[in-house]
């Protein structure tokens, strides 16, 4: 069996279409349609499109303004954040059934360790096929998965049979399939990377894995070596669980530079969320924030602020965040091409810390924290974000 052969057994399991499929399950008549998810206003973004939408060239982070002019027929529908959190947990928790080594990289994705796990579930594929199965049944939606013996490769191949893919990377794919496969595929090199990659020749990972370690270098600066590394099917790094992590962040990439810093906010501010949710399920509390921003031109800078206290509450998350933020752009805002948001110096929430010495503040934070959770479900995240933004700030 090939799954006895390799030293780790990873999963890499990611939603198709996360938002989109939701809406689709959640209004029966969106089914077989072209859903655009995301805020319809002058400057909204798509956050996602429905399978549908995407043969017309809808995708994330575009401008809805755009995405309707490819996809005229398209379905618009506010984002629900509280809704997606619910299935995004649901998820987890049929992960958590087949193992504890799980490390969550957004709402809908993670990596799985099933090694060893096969002596109690079946061989790998059976693995994975059983896990698409129950989340068909349980969630009535459709997960991609990719099966790999290390990380790159097995988030390279969920990526390949989408929507509703199984594809295993092995050690025959690692010769077949992976030299082949164009360099913007590459972790961290992007098209306008990949595009300047092809000018010096390199179009494949079986050019960049022909390369030395110098050569790599002279291209791609210290990261040169770990494409190298990365494009030969190499990855030493580990599943680690959020518990288990040094810190826990969300970034986004936009598809423009985007110009309005009130566009950005608007991003960040569902990352604090993201993030904040994510530190709640572990029972994790955060000792600093730190703001990663890539301009334009690659260049990238961060900020960070320890908090008075550890916490794992949004607002006092989203208070910090805002203010690194603001800071920032009042030093003079440029045109953002990233933005991430990351919480660091985690401390285990001790669980009799929980109610007990808690002032009423506290009390009324968390109150606070399920509330807005439930206006977005009923409303839509635009509402809160809209809101927030006209708050008056220090
Ligand atoms: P993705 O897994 O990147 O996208 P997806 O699940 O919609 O589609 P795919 O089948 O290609 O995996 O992101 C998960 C969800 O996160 C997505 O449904 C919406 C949200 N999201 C944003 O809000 N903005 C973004 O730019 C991206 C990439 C995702
Ligand atoms: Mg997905």
């Amino acid at each position: 069996m090939w799954g006895m052969d390799w030293a780790r057994t990873i999963l890499h399991v990611d939603m198709d279409a996360f938002f989109a499929a939701i809406e689709q399950l959640d209004h029966p008549e969106l089914r077989g349609k072209p859903v655009l998810v995301g805020y319809d206003g002058p400057r909204g973004v798509v956050s996602t499109a429905s399978y549908e939408a995407r043969p017309f060239g809808c995708h994330s982070a575009q401008p809805m303004a755009v995405a309707k002019r490819l996809c005229p027929d398209a379905v618009v529908v506010g984002v629900r954040g509280g809704r997606y959190r619910e299935v995004s947990r649901r998820l987890f928790e049929l992960f958590a059934e087949l193992t504890p080594m799980v490390e969550p990289l957004s709402i809908d994705e993670a990596f799985l360790d099933v090694t060893g796990t096969e002596r109690l579930h079946g061989e790998a594929a059976e693995v994975a096929r059983r896990l698409k199965r129950r989340v068909h049944d349980e969630l009535r939606l459709t997960a991609s998965i990719g099966l790999a013996p290390n990380k790159f490769l097995a988030k390279l191949a969920s990526d390949m049979d989408k929507p509703d893919g199984l594809t295993v990377m092995g050690p025959r794919e690692i010769e077949t399939r992976l030299p082949g496969l164009t360099i913007d595929r590459m972790w961290g090199i992007g098209r306008s990377t990949a595009q300047r990659c092809a000018e010096y020749g390199l179009k494949t990972f079986g050019d960049l894995a022909a390369m030395s370690d110098g050569q790599l270098e002279e291209v791609f600066g210290s990261a040169g070596p770990t494409f190298g590394k990365l494009a030969r099917g190499e990855d030493e790094r580990v599943v680690t669980p959020d518990h288990a992590a040094k810190s826990i962040s969300q970034e986004q990439t936009f598809d423009r530079d985007v110009t309005e810093a009130e566009a950005v906010r608007s991003v960040l501010l569902g990352q604090v969320d993201q993030v904040s949710t994510r530190l709640r399920r572990q029972r994790l509390r955060a000792g600093t924030v730190t703001l990663k921003i890539r301009y334009g031109d690659f260049k990238t800078v961060s900020r960070s602020q320890t908090m008075d206290e550890p916490t794992d509450q949004t607002d006092r998350l989203w208070a910090v965040s805002q203010l690194l933020f603001d800071r920032w752009a009042r030093g003079g805002f440029e045109p953002v091409r990233l933005i991430g948001m990351g919480a660091g110096s985690l401390t285990a929430t001790d669980v009799g810390q929980m109610g007990l010495f808690a002032d009423a503040d506290d009390d009324r934070r968390r109150r606070v924290d399920t509330a807005v959770d439930e206006i977005k479900d009923r409303f839509g995240m635009s509402a809160i974000g809209r809101a927030e933004s006209k708050r008056p700030r220090r």
